[in-house]
Formats: structure tokens, sequence, C-alpha cells
């Protein structure tokens, strides 16, 4: 067919008349393609809640509910070139809802998670469930479930959000619906996912929902109690007194793509160093801390957030010798143990 086309003699000519035909030179690539390790363009970084809440509240005086599905400020990770994620699978963002409103209802196949940090009266309707969302409570969204939040008390609501967009984003899997009406009805009974899922050790017989939690709101307190209660004898070298929110049905990850924790720092605990192939966003529930992640040392307090990269190393100090620190995180680990790719290496 192109005969009359004469073949490149050099391999430049070559390689820089592929593209016509949509073809790369693969040899060219291979090793920015396939590295000897993970090399994460995402950065470690840290967002004072002082700086997020200022912004938050004036987004607040700007932006009417009605002008914004959600009221939400994207922790955007300086090394993903303005990209809405905080690490490559992880989007997460601070949102307010302010005393009086109430959002719009949608659904979308992105999974969230939410840490609530400030407020009180606030509250999320999940596929026709009302749970109350208190200060240091975990909620979760499953995939395509009908949600909205509001808010009846007298306070800005304000939390933080993790989701698995940039995840779906590249599978080409994310799909978004508003519900047609103004609200959902509420067609369950209040927290019944926690009267149900939410009693230690006893769950409804026979009722075992598939990879979904069918447990959503996992409260503060006795949460914060599991933690105080964990014998010394259990800190772990590198996070030292550390939960996981599980499935209560499964013991597996709260969600298919996100598993969330919970950790203690006990008073002067500083952790050894580690590094795994998942990516972890860190929100502080109490205290005050450093994170040291390949040498850069991020000095929190509660309601910072921190985001560690995939492959990095990292430890936890508490900076208190009198009071503990207490940090929520999120991590994709789930889909890295799920394709067998998660790794985790110790300081040697
Ligand atoms: C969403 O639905 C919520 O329901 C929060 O609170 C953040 C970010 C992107 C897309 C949907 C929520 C979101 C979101």
């Amino acid at each position: 067919m192109d005969q009359h086309v004469t073949d490149p003699t050099n391999v430049d000519d070559f390689i820089g008349g592929l593209d016509q035909w949509n073809l790369i030179a693969g040899w060219k690539v291979l090793a920015q393609e396939v590295p000897p390790e993970p090399t994460s363009t995402a950065q470690p970084a840290m967002w004072r809640y002082g700086d997020v809440r200022r912004q938050l509240l004036l987004a607040g005086e700007l932006v009417p509910p009605q002008d914004a599905e959600r009221r939400i400020l994207v922790l955007g990770n300086p090394g993903l070139g303005g990209r809405p994620a905080t690490t490559p699978t992880i989007f997460s963002d601070i949102q307010l809802v302010k005393p009086g409103e109430v959002t719009g209802t949608h659904r979308h196949t992105p999974t969230a998670i939410r840490f609530m940090i400030e407020g009180t009266g606030s509250y999320a309707m999940t596929a026709g469930e009302k749970m109350s969302q208190d200060v240091g409570d975990l909620v979760l969204g499953p995939s395509w479930g009908w949600h909205s939040h509001g808010n009846l008390g007298d306070d800005p609501a304000i939390w933080f959000d993790a989701l698995d967009i940039p995840l779906l984003k590249m599978l080409d899997a994310s799909f978004f619906e508003a519900y047609p009406e103004e609200h959902h009805p509420e067609t369950r009974p209040y927290e019944d996912n926690l009267a149900a899922f939410g009693t230690a050790g006893l769950l409804p017989a026979g009722g075992r929902n598939g990879s979904y939690s069918p447990l959503l709101r996992y409260p503060w307190a006795p949460a914060r109690r599991a933690l105080a209660d964990l014998d010394d004898s259990r800190a772990d070298a590198h996070d030292d007194m550390i939960l996981e929110y599980v499935h209560p049905g499964t013991g597996g990850p709260c969600t298919p793509t996100m598993a969330c924790y919970l950790q203690r720092l006990r008073p002067g605990n500083a952790s050894q160093a580690h590094r795994h192939t998942s990516s972890a966003i860190y929100v502080v529930a109490e205290g005050a801390g450093r994170t040291t992640i390949n040498g850069e040392s991020f000095d929190w307090e509660q309601g910072d957030t921190v985001v560690l990269p995939s492959w990095c190393w990292h430890s936890h100090e508490n900076r208190s010798d009198s009071a503990d620190a207490v940090l929520f995180s999120v991590t994709d680990r789930p889909v890295l143990k799920a394709l067998g790719l998660y790794r985790e290496e110790a300081e040697a």
C-alpha cells in the first residue's frame, strides 16, 4: 500500500515516524514504565486545619448550597499536577455544611468514607436511613447508594471525606446520578445499621451482606475506648496501638477499596520506620505529634491532614510526654492486597 513512501534508514527517523500508526518504540519507554520500584509523583504533604478551615468558612460565605453539589475543598497533592487527587488512588476533601443546610441527594460508583472533625447536629441519609454524624465518627458511603447530608445544629459541621475517585477514573468505572426529587424519603429506621451490626461480637443471625459493610456508622466513643483498653503488649513497632474499622460480617476492610484505621501513639512513643505499597491519608483526631516521610518531618495537631505516598519510608512520634495522640487513616491497601501487590518493608 505505502510503497511510494521511502522507509527510514536511521533509527531516530524510524522512531519519529511511528506515531502515524499509533505505535510507540517500547524499548525507549520500558525503564520509565516499569521502574525497579514505585516512583510516585505524589508528594508527602500536610494541610493545617486552621488554614483549611478559614478557606472553607470563606467558601461558606461565597458559595450558596444551590451553587455547589458539595461545598468541599479538595486536598490536592502538589505532585499530581493540579488534579483533584490526594494520592494516585484517593481523592480527599474537607466539607462544610452550615446550620440549617441540606445537600442534594445523589449517588455515584465511587465509595466514600467520612471522618467528622467539627460540629454537632449533622446527619447523613444513606439509602433512606438517617444517621447522626458526631465528632470522631467514621461514616461510610457505599458505592451507588443514594445519599445526602444536613445540619440541624447551631454550628458549622466540618468533616474529612475520602473517595476512591482517581482509581475509578483510571478504570473508567465512574458513574453519577442525581436523585430526581428534592429529598430522598426516610424509608428505614433511624440508625438501623448501628443497632443491628454495631454490637460487639453479636450479629443478626444469617445476615451477612456482600462486599460492603452493613455497618455504616462507627461512633467515636467506643472506638476510642477500644484503643484505650488495648493492652500494651499489642503495640506495633511501626504504628504503636492500631485498630482497623472492619466489615462486621467478614472482619475484612470496611470498604472494598479503602481500609480505615484508628491508632493511638502513647505519650513519648516514637515508631520505627517502614514503607509499603499502599498510600494513606492521616487525619489527626487528638493530640500533637510528628510524622517523618522520606526524611521530611511534619509536625501536626488536631484536624491536620498528612498524605503518605506509596513506598515512602515513614514513622510517627507523639510529641507529648503526658497526652495520647490519635490518628485516623484511610488507605488503598485492600486494592493492593486483592491484586497481590501489597509489599511492606521494615527499616533494617
Ligand atoms: C460526595 O458525594 C460527597 O456526599 C463528598 O458528602 C465529596 C466528592 C466528589 C464527588 C461526590 C458527599 C464528594 C462527593
